[in-house]
């Protein structure tokens, strides 16, 4: 027998906030591609984390958490980033929290449902069900809710039956060659990454309304001899937000500069030097110029 042929295609992962899209996606590739917090709407952007094997390679999408209602520019051009993910995906993923299905989860199966893209149903969180058999009964009531082509229960945190849920993939991708070249994890730049790193030790640091008041624009990154230098300005949007994020003696933006630095020398095995700043920039969410200039699909 030949060699079987090679294997590439999209894959967009969706669901409502706060069900696991960003750990699924970086337990998959393997590597910290988007950044994760105990809040929802934490993702604002789609994501491409790359798997590449020796038969296949799977192009992953993170999306943001799809809402039924956007109210503010920002939520618009995020629930936009998800949908628009399923124009040209081979397969999706629908991500559903084990045991609590919800209106929101019906939500984004009808967006799906409309694309035609074929689904496969992803259960996650199965580490927090007790008993496990209260899982069986889970499945299949979700299973009767759609014309799913799988449905594979899964733990993104704990990476249970991780390898099961590629192989599904696998057996929805076209044939054909890496979109990507071999070694690639994402298609977003290092400032992106910067960035986004800076505003997860942000988010995991603050409470209530201030992480949402929030971006992170890299002004500048320079690479030399081994070392990054950042520039990075936090964008609040209420002159209050300001102090809250510096913390008193400034030890809040301190410890979080921190965290984001001794994570980035990891992830890109080299030294950072971050410089950040806070700046207010009021109704910076609804401003379609600036959410241009910081990177959204955003039209007035
Ligand atoms: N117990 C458990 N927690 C999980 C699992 N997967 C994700 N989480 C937690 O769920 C929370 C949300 O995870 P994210 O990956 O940010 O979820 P998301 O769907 O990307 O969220 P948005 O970007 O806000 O839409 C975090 O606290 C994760 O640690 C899992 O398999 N088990
Ligand atoms: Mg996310």
């Amino acid at each position: 027998m030949g060699k079987k042929a090679f294997r590439s295609g999209i894959v967009a992962i969706l669901g409502r906030p706060n069900v696991g899209k960003s750990t699924l996606i970086n337990a998959l590739v393997g590597q910290k591609i988007s950044i994760v917090t105990s809040k929802p709407q934490t993702t604002r952007h789609a994501i491409v984390g790359i798997f590449t094997d020796s038969d296949y390679q799977a192009v992953l999408v993170d999306t943001p958490g799809l809402l039924p209602r956007a109210g503010k520019l920002i939520n618009r051009s995020m629930n936009q980033a998800a949908a628009g993910s399923l124009a040209g995906a081979d397969l999706s993923l629908l991500l559903v929290e084990a045991g609590h299905w919800q209106a929101g989860d019906n939500h984004v199966l009808e967006r799906i449902r409309r694309s035609r893209v074929p689904c496969i149903l992803t259960i996650n969180k199965v580490d927090r069900v007790r008993p496990k058999a209260g899982l069986l009964p889970y499945i299949e009531e979700s299973a009767a809710r759609g014309d799913f082509v799988e449905i594979v229960p899964v733990s993104a945190l704990k990476g249970s039956n991780l390898d099961r849920l590629k192989q599904q993939i696998l057996q929805y991708l076209p044939e054909g060659e890496c979109i990507y070249p071999a070694g690639e994890t994402t298609d977003r730049s290092m400032e992106f990454r910067v960035a986004e790193l800076l505003r997860e030790k942000l988010m995991q640091s603050l409470k209530d309304e201030v992480p949402y008041g929030l971006c992170v624009e890299i002004e500048e990154l320079v690479e030399r001899d081994g070392l990054a230098l950042v520039d990075a300005v936090i964008w609040v949007d209420r002159e209050s937000h300001k102090g809250i994020v510096v913390g008193r003696g400034g030890l809040r933006l301190k410890s979080v500069g921190r965290a984001a630095r001794l994570e980035l020398q990891k992830l890109f095995n080299r030294k950072f030097y971050l410089e950040t700043r806070v700046k207010v920039k009021r109704n910076w969410s609804n401003d379609a110029a600036l959410l241009r200039q910081l990177g959204y699909d955003a039209r007035a």
